[in-house]
Order: C-alpha cells, then sequence, then structure tokens
C-alpha cells in the first residue's frame, strides 16, 4: 500500500550507484509465523561516482530491522535513519560490510511480490523491485553481486530448498530442521535472485551444450503434477538447442531448474538458474492442456531460457530500459516458436495481438515509448508496447540488417557487454557497429510512443512505363506531447501483374530489375519511390510479413483484395488481404445497422471464404486463421467511436451467414479431420495442431446452424475427446449454443470430472465467462461464489474476471454500465490484496474514450470512484490518475 505520495521518475534523472556490492550472503530462516532474513552485503564505494563518502541509501519495505551491523560496530538508533523505504547509514571508508536482521510476513503476503507463499510452499518473485521486500539493499538492476544463500526449513514440511547457481552444501539440524547452501558464481541484480522451499517432486533430464559439458535439467512440481511435465522438458532441451544454433549461446551453470506455482503475478520469471513458473506455463499434457496450452508452454520455457543471455548474462541499467531484455527476449522466443510450428501462422497470430492490444495501448492514456522517459510504477511498465512493440522494433533491425548481419550485432553485443547493466542504445551500437551503418533515425522507435500511420498512394504511366508508390507518414498525439519526428520504416513490397505473377523490381537508377520482394525504406514524411519497366499497372502488396509495426492505408477495392488473398506469394499477406476484406465488409454491415437497415452481406466474402475452405493444398492452420473473422477487440480498435452493438451484430450476422452458406464445405472438412483425430493418439506438434485448430473453428460455425446433426456431433466430441482441445472446444459450443439442457449437463460433467486440476477449471471459468450471450455480468456473480473460485489466485481472477471484461465486450459494455460497476468493485478489492494484478484489470476501463458520450460518463465515473477508494497502491493510482488526466 502507499506510504507517501507517488513519485514521477524520469529516465533523464538517472546517476550511476553511489555504492557497489560485491558479494551478497543471505541466509533465511523459515517459519510458519515469520521469516527470519540475515544480510551480509560487501561493499565499496562506486569508483565512476565521484568523491567523497555520501550517506548509503538502502531500500527495504515492509522489514522489521531486527539489527543492523557496519564492519563490526552494532548501530545505534543514532547511527542510521529509517523510513518506510530506506533505511540510511554512513559508511566511514570506502569499503565495509553491512550486516542486517529482518522480520518479514511471507505468510501474509498477498501482494505475490518478494518472499510469499503459494499453497505450502515459499516462493520468490523479485522483479522489478521485490528484493527490498526480503531485506535492505540496493535494489536496483545495475547493483551487481555475487550471492551466496543459506536456507534453513523444517525438513519435514519444505524437504526441497532451491536457491540460485549451484548447490555447495546441506545438512540436517537437531531442531528438525535442515539447512541447504546454493552459490551463484556469475554477478547479478536482485532482481534475480530467487528462493523456492517446499514438498516438491521433480523430473529430470540433462543437456550436452556445444562444448560438451553436461547440465542437469530440474522441473519442480507439487507431486499430483509430476505427470505434466515432459513436455516442458522437451521445450527446454529444444530452446537450449535452439540458442546454440541460432545465436550461439550456451548455458553456463550445471544446473537449470524450473519450478511451477499456482499463485504467480504473471507467466514466469528469469531467475538465475532457477526459473520460477506460473504453473499454467509448464504443465501440459493432451488431456489437460490445449494445444494453445502446449504452445504457450513451448514458448514461454524458450523465453525464460532465452533470458539467460538476453537479460541475465548482459541486463538492464535501469527498468527504463526494460525492452532491452524484453523485446530482444520475445523477437527471439518468436523465431524460436516460428522454427518450431509454422513461421506464417506464428506471424499471423502475433500481429493479429499487437494490433488489437498494442495498438489500443498506444492510443490509451498509458501510451508510453518502448522506452518510456517516465513513470510512477514500474510494474505497470511491463507492457505491450515494451515486449512486443519492442519486439517488432528488434525484428526491423533484423529486417533491415538481414540474418547474418543482426547475427553478427548480436555476437558483438554478448561478448562487449557480458557481465555488464547496459542500455537500449548500447545495443544498437553493437549493431551498428558490427555492420558499419547509423540507426540514429531509426531510434526514434525507442523514444517515440504512439502507432505511426503510413498511407500509401500510386500511381502508374502507361507511356514511361513507371509505377510510383508515394508514402506519407504521421504519429498521432500521445499523451506525452512530444512532437513526432520521421521514423524509419521498412516495407517489405512485391508488385503483381494481371495473372497475379510476380514483377522483378527495378528502382530508377537502378542497373538492372532484382528479386520480387525488397524492403523499401521510407525515412521521410513524405516519400516516392519509382519501380521502372512496369508493362502495365500492378497490384501491391505492401507491408509483406507486416515489416514494421504501423497502420498502413492503401485504397484497395474488395476485387483486389481478393485478388491478393489467392496470388500473393507472401502468406501472411494473404491472410492481411482477408481480414482487410472482412473489415471492409463489416464496416459496411456496421453503418447498415446504425442506419435501421437490413443487413446485406457482400456475397464476395463467402466466395473468398468458399475458396480458402475448399483448397486442400493450403497448410490447415493457415485455412484456419482466414476463416476467423477480425475480433470484436479489433474492430473497436479501429472504429473512431466504437458502437459495441452494431460491431457485435455484424460479426454474429456475418458469422451465421457463413456457417449457412458454407455449411457443407465446412461440415465436410469437419468430419474429415475429426475422423483422423479419433483415430490418431494426441501428438503436440504442428501438423496435428493444425487439423484440430481447422476441426475446431468449423466445429463453431457449424453450430450457429443450430442442426441436430452437428448438436450430436459436438456431442460425440466433447464426450469421447482424449484432448483437451477437442473437448473444450466442444464445450465452449455448447455454452455459447442455445441447447441449454446439453449445456447444462455438459458444464456439470466437465466441472465433477477436473474439480481437483486448477488449471482445467480456469479454463471452465473463462469459456462461461466470455460467453456473449445475454446474462453475462450475472453468470460471472455466480461464479465467483464456485468453491473453485478464489480472488487471491491471479489465474482465477485472469480466467473469470479478465475473460469478461476483455473478450465479452458485449456483457461488459452493457448500457447500464453494471460491467464497469463490477470491474471498479473488482478493482478497489484488488487494490488491497494484490495491487499488481488490480491495476492490469483496470486496462479495459482506460479506453473509456473509444465510446459514446453515455458510456464514457459511466466509465470515468468508475474511475473517479476508485481514485477516491481510499489509499491507493502506486499501480492502481498510476493507472487511473493518468486515465482521468
Ligand atoms: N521478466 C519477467 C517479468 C517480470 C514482471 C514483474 N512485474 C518475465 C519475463 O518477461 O520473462
Ligand atoms: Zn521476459
Amino acid at each position: 500500500m502507499r506510504t507517501e505520495q507517488p513519485k514521477m521518475i524520469y529516465l533523464k534523472d538517472y546517476q550511476v550507484p553511489d555504492y557497489l556490492i560485491d558479494e551478497t550472503h543471505l541466509t533465511f530462516e523459515l517459519f510458519e509465523d515469520h521469516t527470519l532474513v540475515h544480510a551480509q552485503l560487501v561493499m565499496r564505494r562506486n569508483p565512476a561516482a565521484g568523491a567523497g563518502l555520501p550517506p548509503l541509501v538502502l531500500d527495504g519495505q515492509l522489514l522489521e530491522l531486527l539489527s543492523v551491523q557496519l564492519d563490526d560496530r552494532v548501530l545505534s538508533g543514532n547511527d542510521y535513519q529509517i523510513d518506510a523505504s530506506h533505511l540510511t547509514l554512513h559508511p566511514a571508508s570506502e569499503r565495509f560490510s553491512v550486516d542486517t536482521s529482518v522480520k518479514i510476513h511471507p505468510e501474509t503476503n498477498t501482494a505475490l511480490e518478494g518472499l510469499y507463499k503459494s499453497g505450502t510452499m515459499f516462493c520468490t518473485q523479485c522483479e522489478a523491485e521485490g528484493f527490498r521486500k526480503i531485506t535492505y539493499y540496493l535494489d536496483r538492476p545495475d547493483v551487481m553481486s555475487k550471492f551466496t544463500t543459506t536456507v534453513i526449513a523444517e525438513q519435514h514440511r519444505y524437504p526441497v530448498l532451491l536457491s540460485n547457481g549451484n548447490p555447495v552444501g546441506n545438512g540436517p539440524q537437531d531442531d528438525g530442521r535442515h539447512w541447504a547452501t546454493w552459490e551463484d558464481p556469475f554477478m547479478k541484480p536482485a532482481y534475480l535472485f530467487a528462493l523456492v522451499a517446499g514438498d516438491l517432486w521433480c523430473v529430470e533430464d540433462s543437456f550436452a551444450t556445444m562444448s560438451g559439458r553436461n547440465v542437469a535439467l530440474r522441473i519442480y512440481v507439487e507431486p499430483e503434477n509430476i505427470d505434466k511435465c515432459q513436455h516442458a522438458m522437451n521445450s527446454l532441451k529444444k530452446s537450449m538447442r535452439w540458442d546454440e544454433e541460432v545465436y550461439g549461446r550456451e548455458y553456463d551453470l550445471d544446473i537449470f531448474m524450473i519450478v511451477a506455482v499456482n499463485d504467480f503475478n504473471m507467466g514466469a520469471m528469469e531467475n538465475k538458474g532457477l526459473n520460477i513458473f506460473n504453473s499454467s506455463a509448464v504443465l501440459a499434457r493432451a488431456e489437460t492442456a490445449t494445444d494453445a496450452a502446449h504452445q504457450r508452454v513451448e514458448a514461454i520455457v524458450a523465453h525464460e531460457y532465452f533470458h539467460n543471455w538476453s537479460g541475465n548474462r548482459v541486463t538492464c541499467r535501469d527498468w527504463f530500459q526494460l525492452s532491452l531484455k524484453e523485446g530482444f527476449t520475445v523477437f527471439r522466443d518468436a523465431g524460436f516458436s516460428a522454427d518450431m510450428n509454422s513461421r506464417t501462422v506464428k506471424r499471423i497470430q502475433d500481429v493479429a495481438y499487437l494490433r488489437t492490444h498494442q495498438f489500443a495501448e498506444d492510443a490509451g492514456p498509458m501510451a508510453h515509448a518502448v522506452r518510456p522517459d517516465s513513470f510512477i510504477e514500474i510494474s505497470n511498465f511491463y507492457t505491450l508496447t515494451v515486449y512486443e512493440k519492442g519486439s517488432e522494433v528488434v525484428g526491423m533491425i533484423h529486417t533491415l540488417l538481414g540474418a547474418e548481419g543482426f547475427r553478427k550485432g548480436s555476437d558483438l553485443y554478448f561478448q562487449r557487454h557480458d557481465g555488464q547493466a547496459v542500455t537500449c542504445d548500447d545495443f544498437v551500437k553493437a549493431m551498428e557497429d558490427a555492420n558499419g551503418v547509423d540507426f540514429t533515425q531509426f531510434k526514434r522507435w525507442y523514444s517515440q510512443a504512439g502507432t505511426p500511420r503510413l498511407a500509401v498512394s500510386e500511381s502508374y504511366d502507361a507511356s514511361a512505363k513507371t509505377y510510383s508508390l508515394t508514402f506519407r507518414q504521421s504519429c498521432p498525439q500521445t499523451p506525452d506531447k512530444q512532437e513526432k519526428l520521421p521514423f524509419v520504416i521498412p516495407v517489405e513490397i512485391g508488385l503483381l501483374d494481371a495473372r497475379g505473377a510476380e514483377i522483378a523490381l527495378q528502382l530508377a537508377g537502378e542497373a538492372a530489375a532484382g528479386a520480387t520482394s525488397r524492403v523499401l525504406s521510407v525515412t521521410e514524411a513524405e516519400q516516392t519511390f519509382i519501380f521502372v519497366g512496369i508493362a502495365a499497372k500492378p497490384l501491391p502488396s505492401l507491408l509483406r510479413g507486416f515489416s514494421a509495426p504501423v497502420k498502413l492505408g492503401f485504397p484497395y477495392d474488395r476485387d483486389q483484395l481478393m485478388f491478393l488473398m489467392q496470388h500473393d506469394s507472401d502468406g501472411f499477406n494473404r491472410w492481411d488481404a482477408g481480414q482487410q476484406l472482412s473489415v471492409q465488409v463489416l464496416q459496411e454491415l456496421i453503418g447498415q445497422h446504425q442506419q435501421g437497415q437490413a443487413l446485406v452481406l457482400d456475397p464476395r466474402l463467402v466466395t473468398a471464404l468458399r475458396s480458402v475452405l475448399g483448397n486442400e493444398q493450403l497448410d490447415q492452420a493457415m485455412v484456419a486463421e482466414m476463416l476467423s473473422l477480425p475480433g470484436e477487440a479489433y474492430l473497436t480498435e479501429i472504429s473512431e467511436v466504437a458502437d459495441v452493438e452494431a460491431i457485435h451484430t455484424a460479426r454474429e450476422f456475418v458469422r451465421r451467414q457463413l456457417a449457412e452458406q458454407l455449411f457443407d464445405g465446412l461440415w465436410q472438412r469437419y468430419q474429415a479431420n475429426r475422423a483422423v483425430s479419433k483415430t490418431t493418439a494426441y501428438v503436440a506438434e504442428n501438423e496435428h495442431f493444425a487439423r484440430r485448430a481447422l476441426q475446431n473453428i468449423a466445429l463453431s460455425y457449424l453450430m450457429l446452424s443450430g442442426r441436430p446433426e452437428v448438436l450430436a456431433a459436438t456431442l460425440e466430441q466433447f464426450e469421447t475427446a482424449d484432448n483437451m482441445t477437442e473437448r473444450l472446444t466442444a464445450l465452449a459450443v455448447l455454452v455459447n449454443s442455445p441447447f441449454e439442457a446439453e449445456k447444462a449437463l455438459a458444464l456439470a460433467s466437465f466441472a465433477e470430472h477436473f474439480k481437483d486440476n486448477p488449471l482445467v477449471m480456469d479454463q471452465w471459468f473463462s469459456v462461461q465467462a466470455g460467453s456473449p450471450l445475454p446474462g453475462g455480468l450475472q453468470r460471472v456473480k455466480a461464479l465467483m461464489e464456485h468453491p473453485a473460485f478464489t480472488i487471491r489466485n491471479p489465474n482465477k481472477v485472469r480466467a473469470l474476471i479478465g475473460a469478461f471484461a476483455g473478450q465479452n465486450l458485449i456483457n461488459f459494455h452493457a448500457a447500464d454500465g453494471s460491467g464497469y460497476r463490477f470491474l471498479a468493485d473488482l478493482v478497489i478489492q484488488l487494490n488491497a490484496l494484490n495491487p499488481q494484478i488490480a491495476s492490469r484489470q483496470l486496462a479495459p476501463l482506460t479506453r473509456w474514450r473509444k465510446y459514446d458520450g453515455a458510456r464514457q460518463a459511466l466509465m470515468k465515473a468508475e474511475l473517479e470512484r476508485i481514485r477516491g477508494s481510499g489509499e491507493l497502491s502506486a499501480d492502481v493510482y498510476e493507472v487511473v490518475s493518468k486515465s482521468l488526466a
């Protein structure tokens, strides 16, 4: 909770630390009603900080100081100053050591930051500033230290005692307690510290690194989950091999551990040698986890593992540089997932997500640059902008340099900065130096917030046989009010002739025609590229692979989009042409609805999707993606003023029309794929994901027809599927159907069968919370009373409240404001328990400017009610006050 008025912190105020901590020796004595932490810090004056001996200001929160010693001297009350977040000492020499003992209360820590209990186990989460809730320290990432940690706890309750690095000793004590000591040979900032104590089982394996070292791999879980670790272990080994092959990065300790915990604020944490994971990001097996969950586990295991180099060996100088490790690591995990599965499908999913959610963030009150200039609470900046847009920025560097040039740059970066805490500028500098290029202008992507617009126009000169593309870039105003300068926008393009063949591209001034796809670098506010030797007016394929995170506008008509859907050699752009066609059709229908006209579907959309559905050559996952209409959240994002009812009505209308008109094709593909699923054991691999993806989207359309044969097929799939992907889809399809009796039976039997598996129950909550049928809020309120729900578990909050407010737009935005009131009540309650989760759940209310006047007023009133509700955490205070500014 807030103890003083939250303050804004600025990047421009960064100063090197006054003191350094060479060694950190920690001893934890864990008890049921408190924990004692003894710290010995071997410190010295930082030579880079200037002369003299300024006061030493250690960070510390919610700590009860029991004793403090400077070298051999026990300090008394006059020798130090203490306030709610600092302990100030007065060193008398350049080198000294500080010893403290503090008492803390992990057993009542509901914020899940610092040391806390998840179920019966102790665990930690220190990033970004949680270590200060464990002991007094210089809790900032540019203070790196060598850690030794001893954990002492009751042997019977906590047989497993873990920390970072290598185990160096352990043994019993004569009071029923035991101890273990861990030593991490690598210097690290405190945010990478971890401790775990519990009754855990582990799955063990090993990995031979590229230089022939043997690394022990262990995944620790609570005993009932021991059968759900194999997929994560396989993913870990694949990640380790991939990082060697693609980035030349080898693992550096003798042991790598993952621990799964049920109560965790985010996906996972890359603590050195001891990753701590949300159990939802580790546990996966066919019967209990969907294909999407399997792919998420693979991606998060990889992401955290890759941090060992991009984050741990080379870390951030300060938290404004967060994207240095996060943007780069997301880029790395996306490359890994693309290699393990389908590159095009991975790109489609990432872009759809970015455009829907990051673009909305960029257009809202919390908009910030990839490297923010200021913040109140750093926890609020683990955002889509820092992560996903940050990854796009690294991806553009990759596009501009090519794979080889990029690898030269990353090699130089790791070699130059190993063991250091550095900045985004250092990263870009390594890329520049390794390739002899100048990225001065490119770096505006790090400092300017907002999603750039890129308006493209064409002209064809038949007599000169030239074709010109003119690009005009602009960037909307964001709350920081800075004036936007032109970005460097890499635009990958191709030109298609009338038969759909690709034209070899030659720009005016070039000697000869070259490749059929190339990257144009748009660097000015307005810029024209002239292609020569163009025999007839071509059709451009623009921003292939989504080569830059911009909103591109080109006046395609619907026939042209259908043509691109069929002929574009770029798979991503084939999909995107389909999305643009759908958007045009949906926007027309939204207009018809608003004017009270009868809805009339443009038959071209049906024709286009019929041809996709009938294309047996196409990757089935691509077919599934192409059949997915743009979501309501995306349609909201691209609206000036989002009309919730019109968007929902128009989209449901199209879905029903498609279900009717494409029934035979959908039914045929559903049955063919279901037949294979029935005779094939579950395999968590790409081709099988693809088959089930098409099967399941087909089923969700088919059920809209309400035909009895579809109901029978759904019930058959629900009852007999051997995997959660098919079973959960069947359940969701029933939940969204009018078949009340079947729905109730299915929900009850599912809950009965899986009541002891919290992750499966999360799915059960989500499916219901996301259902757009009337009465959504009442259903959610009733589900909050279900014994499997608890507001203290972040996964439960996300599954029920997050799914309702984030995905069930028609119910959440009910015109009477009941959804808003419900969310605000929850945020107020969560603010006191878990500020990070409270602040995340607030996101939908921050988007109030998107809606009509009546909804704006209702949403703002709820934000104001939260603001006035009492003592706000810095997390909630920042989001609420910026939203109302
Ligand atoms: N680095 C962590 C995120 C920590 C969030 C702290 N509020 C997970 C990740 O990005 O890998
Ligand atoms: Zn990360």
